[in-house]
């Protein structure tokens, strides 16, 4: 039978690339029982990171779940990526939870994605909780650490533990509100009193911790500022329902691939993370209503059931990772997918440790589980009652930021190319692909190069294709910064019924990211209304193809201000091309220009290094916004045109003596200098030609 919705926790695991996600989920699950043995991410022996590609790169790329039960209580995590390029995952996976347990590194404290993922929780109004992990490296510092938290991180942040022992000593840690020691050895905790040397230590944190506590209630707060304290139950009282509501985020301590602080983080999930009924019901759309409403956790309530993750198994075929969140989902039952007009059968249903599955007959509210064969359903729809449509708030995906030409190594592959993408992009939606009639390649977008170089191995190993990748190119888009106007006339004599399309246009910049605008100007029938839409569609062709260089163009205002017909020849047809050759030209007259991508950098090296990053990132054509040393190293952000970024990896190791990494995101786009807009606009020309040749 399903499980109760009362006892189930959903838990999202998030954090910067390799701080030891996949290895704490890994610990907690065999703590609990629900593993004979301990994997290592190292050894490709985790139950989360089973995907070939996760097991040759030793890093998660897809989100996982799995499941452990703990006092009573059923506990399901969601492990999810990291590495900047496949964030788009946590974010995804943070939607189908209820808390979220962020994961930093001891050594490095918060970085980029740690702020990334922060955000996202809180954009869902998470509830959640730090590790401090990898306690036990050089050069690990829990206060260190705890200070950059508390700096970048928005929230009332305070330990709930402190460590025992630094580095290779590190031995465990003191809980704040027992105020005992937990301490291992060779794999096995013992309870004890806090150690000497750390009396002090604890006794500040723990009033540092019922003064957040207080701080959660008012009445509360007043009683604990006249007589100086609060008692036990009172403090522990207000501290769960503090962290539940995310009113107040504890830190604990761990060390996961020696299983340490385990334990402890089941045990906080369990008494302090809500369950989906204490999160309540969820807002959506009604679709019989067409209005705003919600599904309530409950078992008898309509079905409604969320998809955050398709996989495609080479056994199985396409795999869809959902959620249920109101009503029991039967297996063998049919759902409605009103977004896409069909119906899905769910055939078999089960829970998921990793890649192995369970079958069950039931999902209740609150689970979490996977179906095989889904016909068109997608990540981001909702499964639904059919008599009940109902429709969740979509998962929306970050913009692809990277486009590379794809080149068949076996001629003649073009049809399976476009067959093994069509189902790669199905999975994951932040791959996208298209063909470029004027340059004739196959282009394949994705978030950065190392998703895209994935996508390339994966063709391979699934779709048997082998392809490779030409220079990225840059996404430019074409603008003007002056205004124009004039006439585009097409006129066509030749006997019988002719051709007549006249249009007046003018052209005028909006401001960046402003789009496009069509304004209908048009007095006293000079054209004829039923012709306009014809006006505005020859106008977006251009728009698509571009004028200028052969970019999409925007953020540009096209009004129509006068025109001529004829009662016979003009036709829908007639005035698209009039339209079309008169923007054509006008366009060029309104000063063109063409606007480049600029991404947000963020540059993480050795405080030495610092001045060649900054010199090297001025010479990129780049602007520094910040500057930060945290510790040893030192952090430099910077804004620089993805143009200038190409070849930068190799730079940066031979800078920093391979110890700089580096994360970048789409910001915005700007114009491109002159000069070098010139030198695109010949070397599009060159390709161009080169592709008519062939
Ligand atoms: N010394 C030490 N190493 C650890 C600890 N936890 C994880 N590691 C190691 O750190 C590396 C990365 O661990 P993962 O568990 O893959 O980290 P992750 O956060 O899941 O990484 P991504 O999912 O790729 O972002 C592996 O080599 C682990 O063995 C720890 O507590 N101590
Ligand atoms: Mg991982």
């Amino acid at each position: 039978m399903a499980i109760e919705v009362g006892k189930i926790r959903n838990v999202g695991v998030v954090g910067h690339g390799g701080v030891g996600k996949t290895s704490l989920v890994e610990a907690m699950l065999h703590t609990a029982g629900a593993l004979n043995r301990l994997g290592k991410v190292d050894d490709g022996t985790t139950t989360t990171d089973f995907d070939p590609d996760e097991i040759k790169r030793k890093i998660t790329i897809n989100t996982a779940v799995a499941y452990c039960d703990w006092q009573g209580h059923r506990v399901n995590l969601v492990d999810t990526p990291g590495y900047g390029d496949f964030i788009a995952d946590a974010r995804a996976g943070l939607r189908v939870v209820e808390a979220a347990l962020v994961v930093v590194d001891a050594v490095a404290g918060v970085q980029v994605q740690t702020e990334k993922v922060w955000k996202f929780a809180s954009e869902f109004e998470l509830p959640r909780a730090v590790v401090v992990n990898r306690l036990e490296r050089e050069r690990a510092d829990f206060f260190r650490t705890l200070e950059s938290l508390t700096r970048r991180l928005k929230g009332r942040i305070v330990p709930l533990q402190i460590p025992v022992g630094e580095e290779q000593a590190f031995k465990g840690f003191v809980n704040l509100v027992t105020m005992k020691a937990t301490t291992f050895a060779d794999g096995k905790a013992t309870e004890g009193p806090i150690p000497a040397d750390l009396a002090d230590r604890a006794k500040e944190y723990r009033e540092k911790l019922i003064e957040a506590a207080a701080e959660t209630d008012d009445e509360l707060l007043t009683k604990y500022l006249e007589e100086g304290s609060l008692g036990e139950a009172e403090m522990l009282t207000a501290l769960r329902a503090g962290i539940a509501q995310g009113k107040v985020i504890p830190v604990l301590c761990a060390a996961a691939t020696k299983s340490v602080g385990a334990a402890a983080l089941l045990d906080l999930m369990v008494h302090e993370f809500p369950s989906p009924l204490d999160r309540g019901p969820v807002a959506g759309t009604d679709l019989k209503t067409k209005q705003a409403g919600t599904r309530a956790p409950d078992a008898k309530a309509p079905v409604s059931a969320l998809v955050f993750k398709t996989l495609s198994d080479p056994h199985v075929g396409k795999l869809s990772l959902f959620r249920v969140f109101s009503g029991t989902l039967r297996a063998d039952s049919t759902l409605g997918n009103p977004m896409r007009g069909a119906k899905e059968r769910m055939g078999h249903i089960s829970w998921m440790q990793g890649k192995a599955v369970k079958n069950v007959e039931a999902l209740g509210p609150g689970e979490i589980g996977v179906v095989a064969k889904l016909k068109e359903t997608q990540t981001g729809d909702t499964l639904s009652d059919e008599a009940q449509p109902f429709d969740l708030p979509r998962i929306t995906f970050p913009e692809a930021a990277i486009s590379f030409a794809l080149q068949p190594k076996t001629r003649g592959d073009e049809d399976k190319i476009s067959t093994a993408l069509a189902r790669i992009a199905e999975e994951d939606p932040t791959v996208h692909y298209h063909f470029d009639p004027e340059t004739k390649q196959l282009l394949v977008a994705g978030v950065g190069s190392l998703h895209v170089e994935m996508v390339v191995e994966r063709m391979k190993r699934k779709y048997n294709v082998d392809v490779s990748l030409l220079p990225p190119r840059i996404p430019y888009k074409e603008t003007v910064k002056g205004r124009a106007e004039g006439q585009g006339k097409y006129k066509k004599q030749t006997g019988g019924r002719g051709q007549y399309g006249d249009t007046w246009l003018r052209v005028e910049p909006l401001q960046r990211g402003g789009g496009f605008e069509f304004v209908d100007d048009v007095f006293g029938g000079a054209i004829p209304r039923n012709f306009i839409p014809s006006v505005e569609k020859g106008v977006r062709q251009c728009l698509k193809k571009g004028i200028f260089a052969g970019y999409p163009i925007v953020d540009l205002k096209v009004t129509l201000y006068d025109g001529s017909y004829h009662d016979v020849d003009s036709s829908d047809m007639a005035f698209q091309i009039a339209a079309s050759m008169g923007l054509q030209k006008i366009f060029l007259e309104a000063h063109p220009i063409l606007l480049e991508p600029i991404m947000n950098v963020e540059v993480t090296g050795p405080q030495e290094s610092t001045g060649d990053v900054i010199g090297d990132l001025n010479s990129r054509r780049g602007r520094i916004v910040g500057m930060e040393p945290t510790g040893e190293t030192a952090l430099v952000r910077a804004s620089v045109p993805m143009a200038e970024m190409l070849t930068y990896e190799s730079t940066l190791r031979s800078m920093t003596g391979g110890r700089g990494t580096y994360s970048m995101e789409f910001s915005h786009y700007e114009e491109v200098p002159a000069f070098l807009a010139e030198k695109v606009v010949k070397e599009i020309k060159a390709e161009k030609e080169k592709a008519e040749k062939h």
